[in-house]
Parts: C-alpha cells; sequence; structure tokens
C-alpha cells in the first residue's frame, strides 16, 4: 500500500475531490498554506493498493492545471528599489506536487 500526499490548488481541489470519488478512490483534504507564497492550498491524503498508484496519479495529472501567479517582489529586493518600482513578479505555481509513500501497515477500526 502507498500513501499519496498531493499539493494542489484551492482552484482545482473540487474536481480532484469529484473524480476520486467516482473512481471510489478515499481521500482526505486538508486546508494547507505555501510556505513561499503563504497562500491557501489544499492537500490530499490518499492511501491506495499498490496496483492502483498509477491510476491515483493519472487523476491528479489531469485534474491540476500549472498556473501563473503574481507575487510580491523578495525583501532584499524590495528595499533596494523605489517604492514605485516594486512591481509583483510572476511565478509559475502547480499543477501538482506529490510526494508518493510507502504504508508500513493499515488500520480501519
Ligand atoms: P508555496 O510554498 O506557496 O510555493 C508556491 C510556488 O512558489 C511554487 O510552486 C514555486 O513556483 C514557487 N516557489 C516556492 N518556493 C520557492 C523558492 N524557494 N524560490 C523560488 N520560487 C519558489 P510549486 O513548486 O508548484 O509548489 C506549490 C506548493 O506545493 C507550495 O506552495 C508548497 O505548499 C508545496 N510544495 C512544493 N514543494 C514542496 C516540497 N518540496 N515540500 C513540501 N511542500 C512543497
Amino acid at each position: 500500500m502507498k500513501l499519496i500526499i498531493a499539493i494542489v490548488q484551492d482552484k482545482d481541489s473540487h474536481l480532484l475531490s469529484d473524480e476520486f470519488a467516482q473512481a471510489n478512490i478515499r481521500a482526505t483534504r486538508l486546508s494547507t498554506t505555501g510556505g513561499f507564497l503563504r497562500a491557501g492550498n489544499t492537500t490530499f491524503l490518499v492511501g491506495i493498493e499498490d496496483e492502483r498508484t498509477e491510476e491515483v496519479l493519472s487523476i491528479i495529472r489531469e485534474n491540476c492545471e500549472s498556473r501563473e501567479q503574481l507575487t510580491p517582489p523578495p525583501i532584499h529586493l524590495e528595499a533596494s528599489l523605489d517604492a514605485g518600482m516594486a512591481l509583483p513578479v510572476p511565478i509559475r505555481v502547480g499543477g501538482a506536487t506529490v510526494f508518493v509513500l510507502p504504508v508500513d501497515e493499515f488500520y480501519r477500526f
């Protein structure tokens, strides 16, 4: 068995939940915050049999879009610029950041 941890953008999380439910994949959603942008994102925990790991990854791949987001410039850079020049910087976020971990034991009591 594997534990899949997938960090996705909030915008994709409802569709992804629906797709998991339709495929009869059990998942837990956590409301999380990215350490860099400090904006909300959603983390899914999915416990899944080894042979269905690829299916879960495909569903994530197909339903999570990569998008450009504007973020304020880094503080050290901002301090060296005139206030009017501290323009937001575009960065590319997501589709999804995914970790696949082996599960030693799994219980549902
Ligand atoms: P954030 O930490 O808010 O990062 C949002 C986006 O900012 C990242 O998108 C990346 O494009 C950029 N970014 C992050 N750290 C950076 C840095 N030190 N320098 C320059 N740009 C940086 P993604 O890579 O797609 O990550 C989306 C979210 O996934 C992250 O939100 C974080 O919540 C999570 N994440 C990404 N990599 C992770 C990791 N190795 N461990 C744990 N969580 C991770």
